[in-house]
């Protein structure tokens, strides 16, 4: 089923509204104009089809006018040009509004021909060979100031008419009607709304028959070639009265039918709406934004320097852990390398983060070397190019205008990706507390065992009774071995070093293998906050122009169907 008008205008305005800076701008104003035109004209009667007869000076119209009246209501002249404001005759009462919104000051009321035969005509004025059909419902009939006028006003007015009359009868006459700016300027653009446009050949009383007949037949091919094929073209004479019945019986017809304004809102917002659709080109393929994707993840993720992060990560975890997890004796070689998270200023007492904007928090992250920014902004150029592919220019343009602001906020976004991005820096494993207490054990074991042997050692060498000196028996005869004797302080003292010493040996793959892990986990978590810069910065400013594209085609599809 077609849209009516409602829809067909509702569908124009959504789709101008959706195209708005994009669409070319006469396009759009346009496509206004009629969306304003039909809710102006909705709201106005709908009792009353508005008729005017437009066409070059000197054509007939005012002539015209009088003829289909009957009466003497317009002044035709001989100096040209004669009518300078429009003049309307009106059946029907109520049409004050309409022809205010007209803007016709020049009004006459016709008294409606109930019974179709002439009240108040002037009866010698028209020699008729039998009375004209009779107008009997809402019309108003207007004579309209020249068109091609030289003066300028004229023109004016009779184009904003001409715009907003509802059904449009061309006077011509017999030697300008092939006229090329009748055809061109005025004909051309009303094409597809024949059922609202006449053609009438004035001054035929001028030609003989045979002529008339071959000029009318120039005529249609003509109104055929602006793309009015079905449009009505007679031939009438506003002296003798010819073919003026028919003329009147055309405008009755469609007085009663009151389709003229409906039929002709719609075919201006077809017509405007095909236009907008054109303008929209065809939609782009759905998927091209899912393979362009990846790559645009990928070259952020360089940009915001996530393979340095990872790895600082991974080495800072393994300098935490031998911090915890190593002898104590030798921890100070490992603390006196530098902290590769602090050098990048990722620990958590280096990044700022503002106490009621958690979500703009700032790192000392070095900025990113030109070349990878450059290569970003070329990941987003092409990721923008890839999605809107094929659509017309201006939102290609208004796409890449979404990705420049994008690249130029990337070193602000991606610093912020990172410094919101849990590194786990301040985790401490539950083995590397309790291998460090261990450690602590040890060295106190160690301490322990050197006093006393240093104590038993200075007794000794001042001569003085010895400390008693327990000791563990190492008994191995059981495997095959023999057996021996260590004091107890020996076996603190070594046990503890050696023990320290292997349990810092042992846990450093250990290390290793959870800073590999943790350093895995970050990885993933700063992939996951550049995908979400992606996402917000680039992939959903770009989506929205897409969108407002393909809103903008489906509207004015529907407009123009
Ligand atoms: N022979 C002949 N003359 C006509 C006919 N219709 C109009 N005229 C004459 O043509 C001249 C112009 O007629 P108008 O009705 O004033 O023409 P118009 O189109 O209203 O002209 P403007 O108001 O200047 O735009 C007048 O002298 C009319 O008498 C016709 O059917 N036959
Ligand atoms: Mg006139």
């Amino acid at each position: 089923m077609k849209p009516d008008l409602a829809t067909r205008t509702a569908a124009l305005a959504q789709a101008v509204a959706a195209g708005a800076g994009r669409l070319d701008r006469e396009l759009a104003d346009e496509a206004r104009g009629v969306v304003e035109r039909a809710r102006e004209r909705g709201g106005l009667s709908a009792e009353h089809t508005v008729a005017a007869l437009a066409g070059a000076t000197g054509s007939g119209k005012s002539s015209v006018l009088n003829a289909v009246a009957g009466t003497e209501l317009a002044e035709p002249g001989v100096q040209r040009p004669t009518t300078s404001h429009a003049l309307a005759a009106v059946w029907g009462e109520g049409a004050d509004d309409l022809l205010d919104w007209l803007d016709v000051r020049r009004r006459h009321e016709m008294e409606p021909d109930a019974d179709a035969t002439p009240s108040n005509r002037s009866a010698g004025l028209l020699r008729r060979a039998r009375p004209p059909a009779g107008i009997s419902t809402g019309l108003v009939l207007l004579d309209l100031p020249d068109h091609d006028s030289v003066v300028v006003e004229h023109r004016v007015r009779a184009e904003r008419l001409v715009e907003r009359a509802d059904l449009l009868v061309w006077v011509v006459d017999p030697q300008k009607y092939a006229d090329a700016a009748l055809h061109e300027r005025y004909l051309r653009p009303l094409a597809g709304r024949s059922e609202v446009v006449v053609v009438a050949l004035n001054q035929i009383d001028r030609l003989a028959p045979d002529e008339a007949e071959a000029i009318l037949a120039d005529l249609r091919r003509l109104v055929a070639a602006d793309g009015l094929s079905g449009a009505r073209v007679l031939g009438v004479s506003a002296r003798t009265g010819e073919g003026v019945d028919r003329l009147r019986g055309l405008l009755a017809d469609a007085a009663r039918r009151r389709e003229a304004a409906t039929a002709r809102l719609a075919a201006d917002t077809r017509a405007v709406a095909r236009r907008v659709v054109d303008a929209c080109g065809q939609a782009p393929p759905a998927r091209a934004a899912d393979r362009a994707q990846g790559a645009l993840v990928d070259a952020l993720e360089e940009a915001a320097g996530a393979t340095t992060v990872v790895d600082a990560v991974r080495r800072a975890a393994k300098r935490d852990a031998h911090l915890a997890t190593g002898w104590p004796v030798t921890r100070w070689i490992t603390r006196a390398r530098k902290d590769p998270l602090r050098r990048l200023g990722l620990r958590s007492d280096q990044v700022r983060v503002p106490v009621d904007r958690p979500d703009l928090a700032r790192t000392s992250l070095p900025q990113t070397r030109p070349s990878v920014r450059a290569s970003a902004a070329t990941a987003v150029r092409t990721y923008v190019d890839q999605v809107s592919a094929g659509a017309p220019d201006a939102w290609v343009l208004a796409a890449r205008e979404r990705g420049t602001e994008a690249v130029d906020r990337l070193p602000d976004t991606l610093d912020q990706a990172v410094a919101s991005t849990r590194l786990e820096e301040a985790r401490r494993p539950v083995w590397w507390r309790a291998v460090g207490v261990l450690q602590w054990l040890l060295l106190a074991a160690a301490v322990v065992g050197l006093l006393w042997l240093g104590v038993a050692a200075a007794l000794r060498y001042f001569q003085l009774p010895a400390l008693i000196m327990p000791v563990l028996t190492f008994d191995f005869t059981r495997w095959g071995g023999g057996a021996f004797d260590l004091p107890w302080a020996t076996v603190l003292a070594l046990g503890g070093i050696l023990g320290g010493l292997l349990v810092a040996l042992l846990a450093r793959p250990l290390a290793a293998l959870g800073a590999r892990r943790r350093a895995g986990r970050v990885r993933r978590r700063l992939r996951t906050s550049v995908e979400a810069v992606a996402r917000e910065d680039v992939r959903e400013p770009v989506a929205a122009e897409m969108a407002a594209l393909a809103t903008c085609r489906e509207h004015a599809a529907t407009a123009a169907a």
